[in-house]
């Protein structure tokens, strides 16, 4: 229990969770597993509706995320517009055209190929919901002074990967989308100066036929080390 003093000021409450069998929590975590293993990347979209209430469903989730300090450094804004989504597409194609024709080294467009990805994202377009997280640098205190947010990227990363959980347990695909450089976003939609682009993500149903690579992923002993 926190000290008296802290509790004087900042109320605490009891949390628990419930003493599962081991059985019950290796099928829970085997499943869970399972579940996540079934997700995947996808680049071609359907542009059939989903319901606004799952995307805040969806967000709501991202948004329990740890955060340095509790300070929730993030922003979502999801594009359902049309004549936004256009514009987003037209500014990332302009970008993505000039990294794949000179910012990109031949090493790392010889890592993409087996993506099959290029300065094309119809997708942009397509899906039916754009979310494009910005991290929060720093908060505006009273009087417009300048408060201090902590590990910002650590938090929004984490934040980023509950939303792909959520947006994967509720049967719907997405994409990382890193168009680069990012700040074409920013003006677009007009954000202010504390809010840097960090990943902008397509969301919705996967084509009626689309295609992923066929990948594996890591083995176990691969990305884990038993001391
Ligand atoms: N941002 C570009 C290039 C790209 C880079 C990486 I690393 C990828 O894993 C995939 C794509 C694009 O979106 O095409």
């Amino acid at each position: 229990m926190p000290d008296k003093k802290i509790i004087e000021e900042h109320p605490y409450i009891r949390y628990s969770k419930p003493i599962l069998s081991d059985e019950e929590i290796i099928k829970r975590s085997a499943s869970f597993y399972e579940s996540m293993d079934g997700r995947r990347s996808v680049r071609e979209f359907s542009d059939a509706p989903v319901p606004r209430e799952v995307i805040e469903n969806i967000i709501k989730t991202a948004s329990t995320a740890p955060s340095g300090a509790h300070k929730q450094p993030w922003t979502f804004c999801v594009i359902e517009n049309p004549e936004v989504k256009k514009q987003i597409r037209i500014a990332a194609e302009e970008e993505e055209l000039e990294s794949y024709e000179s910012r990109m080294s031949s090493e790392w467009l010889d890592d993409l190929k087996p993506l099959g990805t290029d300065w094309q994202k119809p997708f942009l377009e397509i899906a039916p919901y754009l979310i494009i997280v910005f991290r929060r640098i720093y908060e505006f205190g009273p009087e417009g002074k300048k408060k201090n947010n902590y590990y910002v990227q650590e938090s929004v990363g984490l934040a980023c990967g509950f939303l792909l959980a959520a947006i994967h347990n509720a049967g719907l695909v997405s994409l990382t989308h890193t168009p680069s450089p990012m700040n074409f976003i920013s003006k677009i939609l007009n954000r202010p100066e504390n809010e840097k682009p960090f990943l902008l993500i397509p969301v919705g149903y996967p084509a009626a036929e689309c295609w992923v690579p066929d990948i594996n992923r890591k083995e176990l002993d691969e990305v884990a080390i038993f001391y």
